[in-house]
C-alpha cells in the first residue's frame, strides 16, 4: 500500500506543473543564472565561446539576456567527444547514455545522482500527466541500454509507485502474452513498434481490445493524428506523446496531458525558445521554427542554448488541463530529416499525412529514393489492408491511383507508389526509419 508521504511527494513533484507563472520565472531566473555561471567556471568550451562572444556570466540579468548567449549544436558535441563538455568530475558522476546518430561519433551524456532525481521526477511528472498511478502496471517496451528510453522510463514509473515490467523493446511475440498475462495497464514503446505489436496480437488471435491496456505513451520518433487514430482504433487505449532528448535528459522534457493540445515543458528544467533555423534569431510565441533548450538544472552535462533541430511552435496560453507550464506543439519533423528531390523540400510527415488521408492503406511506408542518371526518383511503397489485396485488381490500381494523386498534390512532384501486402514493409523495434537515400549524394 501506498504511504501518505509518497502520495504527499508525487503531488508535490507535480504542483510544479501549475506555479503562477510569476514564481516560475523567478525560479527560471535564478536557475540560470547559476547554471552560466557554473559553465563558464568549469567547462573550457563553454567559457571560450562565451569569451569570443564578449559575455559573461554577469550579463544575464533578465531572461530575455539568453539571447546573448551562444548557441550549442551536435558538432560541438561531437567535436568534444566524448568527454569534453561534463561539468563535474568522474567520481560525481554515476551514469552514462550514448545516442547513436546517423554518421560519426556517438553523442555522449552523463547524469549526476542529482540528475538522476531530476530525471525520475519530470518522467513521473510525465506519467501523472498520462493518468498513469501507482496502481498501474506499466510494460517499458522502449529499449534499455544506452539508449536513454528504456531506463528513462522505468525511473519515473517506480518513483511514481507504479509496477514497472522491464521487458525492452523486441520479442513481440513474448511482449503480447505478457501483456496479457500480468495483465499491463499501460504500454511505453515507440509508435511504429505499438503498430507492429497490434499486428502481432492480431496473428495470435489476440483482440488488444480485450486487453486490460488503457494508456500508451508513445514517443522518441515523429508520429502524427492519424497515427494516433489507427492506435486507438485497434486497441483500447488513449494514446499520449512523450518527448525528449538525450542530449537535454531522455524522454521527459515534454509530455501530453489528456486535452491533447500539445505537450507540457517541464520548463523549470528545460529553458525552451523557438528560432528561425536560418537566422538563429528568436521567435515570437506561436511561431514555428526549431526548438532550442536549456538545460536549468543539470550538473554533468548542462546544455546552452542547444539546437535540436527539431520543428515546433510554443504556446503560452494557459491549458484546459490547469497546467501552466508552457505547451510545445508535436514534433513532426526535424530540420535535417529534409530531403531534396529535383529542387523540391520534402520531409517524411507531409507523405505519411497525404497517404493516412487515403482509405485503405496502413501505416506502414517506406521511401525510397534512386537516381537514373542524372534523375533523381522517389518511390512510396506503401501496405494496404488485407480486404484491398484480395480485392479484385481494378480496386487496387484505383488505390494506387489515388495515393499518387494526394501524394502529388501535396508535394507537386511526380512519385511512383508500390502498394504491398500487409506486413511487408520492414518493422522496428525501436525508431522507424522511413527513408531509404540510394543515390550515394
Ligand atoms: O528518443 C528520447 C525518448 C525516449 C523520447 C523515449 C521519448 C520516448 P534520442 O534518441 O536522443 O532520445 O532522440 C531524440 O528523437 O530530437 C526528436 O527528433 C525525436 N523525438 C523524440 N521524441 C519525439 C516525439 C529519445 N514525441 C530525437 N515526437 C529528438 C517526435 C521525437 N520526435
Amino acid at each position: 500500500m501506498q504511504t501518505s508521504t509518497q502520495k504527499a511527494a508525487w503531488h508535490d513533484i507535480s504542483a510544479l506543473d501549475y506555479l503562477p507563472s510569476d514564481r516560475l520565472r523567478q525560479l527560471q531566473l535564478v536557475r540560470l543564472q547559476t547554471l552560466v555561471s557554473r559553465v563558464y567556471d568549469n567547462v573550457k568550451a563553454y567559457r571560450d565561446r562565451m569569451n569570443d562572444d564578449a559575455v559573461k556570466p554577469d550579463d544575464i540579468r533578465t531572461l530575455a539576456d539568453i539571447a546573448k548567449l551562444p548557441f550549442t549544436c551536435k558538432t560541438d558535441l561531437r567535436d568534444n567527444y566524448p568527454f569534453g563538455l561534463f561539468a563535474m568530475p568522474m567520481e560525481k558522476i554515476v551514469r552514462l547514455h550514448a545516442s547513436s546518430g546517423t554518421t560519426g561519433k556517438p553523442i555522449v551524456v552523463a547524469y549526476t545522482q542529482n540528475d538522476i532525481n531530476v530525471w525520475s521526477q519530470v518522467m513521473l511528472r510525465s506519467l501523472v500527466a498520462g493518468g498513469v498511478t501507482s496502481k498501474d502496471i506499466v510494460q517499458n517496451a522502449y529499449g534499455y541500454g544506452l539508449f536513454t528510453g528504456g531506463l528513462g522510463v522505468h525511473y519515473g514509473a517506480e518513483a511514481l509507485g507504479a509496477t514497472v515490467v522491464p521487458i525492452s523493446g523486441g520479442n513481440t511475440d513474448r511482449q503480447i502474452l505478457i501483456m496479457k498475462d500480468f495483465g499491463a495497464t499501460v504500454i511505453t514503446c515507440t509508435p511504429s513498434y505499438f503498430l507492429h505489436l497490434i499486428d502481432k496480437a492480431h496473428e495470435m488471435g489476440i483482440d488488444m481490445k480485450t486487453l486490460k491496456l488503457r494508456t500508451g505513451i508513445f514517443g522518441a520518433e515523429p508520429w502524427s493524428e492519424p497515427m494516433r487514430k489507427a492506435i486507438e482504433d485497434h486497441s483500447s487505449i488513449e494514446a499520449f506523446d512523450i518527448y525528449g532528448l538525450s542530449e537535454i535528459i531522455g524522454p521527459g522534457v515534454s509530455m501530453e496531458c489528456p486535452v491533447h493540445k500539445g505537450l507540457h515543458i517541464f520548463e523549470d528544467h528545460f529553458l525552451a525558445e523557438i528560432i528561425d533555423p536560418d537566422s538563429g534569431e528568436v521567435l515570437p510565441d506561436g511561431e514555428e521554427g526549431e526548438i532550442v533548450f536549456t538545460t536549468l538544472t543539470k550538473e554533468a552535462f548542462p546544455v546552452l542554448r542547444y539546437r535540436t533541430r527539431d520543428i515546433s511552435r510554443l504556446c503560452h496560453e494557459k491549458c484546459e488541463c490547469g497546467r501552466t507550464i508552457v505547451r510545445m506543439e508535436r514534433v513532426r519533423r526535424r530540420s535535417d530529416d529534409m530531403f531534396i528531390i529535383r529542387g523540391v523540400n520534402v520531409f517524411p510527415s507531409q507523405i505519411e499525412a497525404a497517404l493516412l488521408e487515403v482509405e485503405g492503406t496502413l501505416p506502414h511506408y517506406q521511401i525510397i529514393l534512386t537516381r537514373d542518371g542524372s534523375l533523381d526518383n522517389m518511390t512510396v511503397q506503401v501496405e494496404v489492408t488485407e480486404k484491398f489485396f484480395t480485392d479484385e485488381v481494378r480496386g487496387l490500381e484505383n488505390l494506387r491511383r489515388q495515393v499518387q494523386a494526394k501524394i502529388e498534390s501535396t508535394l507537386g512532384l511526380h512519385v511512383t507508389i508500390k502498394l504491398v501486402e500487409p506486413k511487408t514493409v520492414q518493422r522496428s523495434e525501436g525508431k522507424a526509419k522511413r527513408v531509404q537515400d540510394q543515390r550515394n549524394l
